[in-house]
């Protein structure tokens, strides 16, 4: 196991050489995190030597091109436990994954009057996919209250999902930081015969995850907030579950057989992989899960816990600001978001770019119901990664102090 120190991690990243980055604090990782030069390397690589289509040439080449894009379905199902590689498909992300099952599941099991439990913390990627097709299907979409201090209503569970076919809920919140008890919640919502669905954007990135461990019946995550390339992405779904189901879209790899009259479909996962797929993608996120592996997800959960825990600590010194989420460091993630005085979050985030070279997210980071629910419109919003170090937290804590002054606020 490789010890994570920051400095040297990121001297692994080309952004952060490139002289006009030069000075750049990244704390924009919920959004997308940077790539190392490994990752960059392997895409490269795959067009300078190995690009083929996939599945389908029995040439060198093609074969070639097909075991680096399901070798990494294998590193990818190994990386977050899958019992097997069936269990992994590709897509273009998190979006597209929860998208897969609201509409390959959820239009052909949903029906009028059923309900789809979500929470108030979700991002609108696991909202407005349920919430088109229940107005197809005729079914409700209801949420998990949140409570003041950021965490779900767990109390309420119970009696929310009743009756409930579907719970789709996120494994970390992208804006309070929240870290869910997911295990627990699988365990609860299975009792009561619901399919759990679990955004894990901000999640698999992370934590040590294992949905064999879990339970859940499918798992939603990206590449690109991993250190992979972007476009690219999976859905674990138990294999029992993918086999029932019908596929999203249609076209060609998702097929075993096409005749004037009807087709018939080709085996999980390809099923659900319709058309070419973005094998340079794939290729480029395996290798992001090996380098993420020479650390280990708990080193880096770890990591980001302490930057966490500075950071938290450091912002309650500064007057007028108000973090939102848990109070805990350790009940959430690696981000804090916040309000500073009166300050609007984009002027924010524009002042501490061109003053003092820090990149944060601000606005409502597409979890409009969340900045409702909590009297806000919008948040700045500092994320970390293995390459952030306590330094970069001092540098935006001074910047927001120097904030203060510049807005006079
Ligand atoms: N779910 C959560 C919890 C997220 O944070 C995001 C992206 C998504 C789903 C969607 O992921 P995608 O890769 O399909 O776009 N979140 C953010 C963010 O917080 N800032 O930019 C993107």
């Amino acid at each position: 196991m490789r010890r994570l120190l920051p400095e040297e991690v990121k001297r692994e990243f080309p952004i952060f050489r490139d002289p006009a980055n030069e000075g750049l604090v990244y704390l924009d990782n919920a959004a997308t995190t940077q790539k190392p030069e490994r990752v960059i390397r392997a895409i490269e690589r795959f067009y300078n030597s190995i690009n083929a289509n996939v599945h389908r040439g029995v040439y060198r080449l093609s074969v070639e091109a097909t075991e680096a894009y399901e070798s990494s379905r294998r590193k990818v199902a190994e990386f977050i436990g899958a019992r097997s590689w069936r269990e992994v498909v590709f897509t273009r992300g998190t979006t597209e994954s929860i998208n897969l099952v609201a509409f390959a599941w959820g239009l052909r099991n949903l029906r009028k009057g059923d309900r789809v439990l979500l929470t108030e913390m979700e991002h609108h990627s696991n909202i407005v996919p349920w919430q088109i097709v229940a107005s197809l299907t005729g079914a409700t979409v209801d949420y998990l209250p949140i409570t003041g201090d950021g965490q779900l209503a767990l109390d309420l569970l119970d009696s929310k999902l009743k009756g409930a076919k579907v719970f789709a809920f996120t494994g970390a919140s992208n804006v309070l930081g929240t870290l869910n008890p997911v295990k627990e919640l699988v365990k609860v919502a299975s009792e009561h015969g619901a399919l759990t669905v679990v955004d894990a954007a901000q999640y698999v990135p992370h934590a040590s995850v294992d949905v064999s461990d879990l339970g859940c019946d499918f798992l939603a995550f990206s590449g690109h907030k991993m250190c992979g390339p972007m476009g690219i992405g999976a859905l674990y779904g138990k294999l029992e579950l993918l086999e029932a189901m019908e596929p999203y879209q249609g076209g060609g790899e998702m097929i075993r057989e096409v005749r004037l009259d009807g087709s018939e479909w080709n085996e999980v996962p390809w099923k659900f992989e319709a058309g070419t797929p973005n094998v340079a993608g794939a290729f480029g996120l395996g290798e992001a899960v090996s380098y993420l592996e020479e650390f280990g997800m708990e080193q880096l959960r770890g990591h980001e816990l302490k930057l966490t825990e500075h950071a938290m600590e450091l912002l309650s010194s500064v007057p007028k600001l108000r973090v939102v989420g848990p109070e805990s460091p350790e009940q959430r993630c690696g981000l804090v978001a916040f309000t500073l005085s009166d300050i609007h979050p984009h002027d924010l985030a524009e002042y501490l770019d061109a003053r003092h070279r820090i990149a944060v997210r601000a606005g409502h980071h597409c979890a409009m119901p969340l900045h409702s629910k909590l009297g806000l419109t919008a948040t700045t919003r500092a994320s970390f990664y293995l390459y952030n170090s306590s330094y970069d937290v001092e540098v935006l804590v001074s910047g927001l102090r120097n904030a203060l002054s510049y807005f006079r606020a």
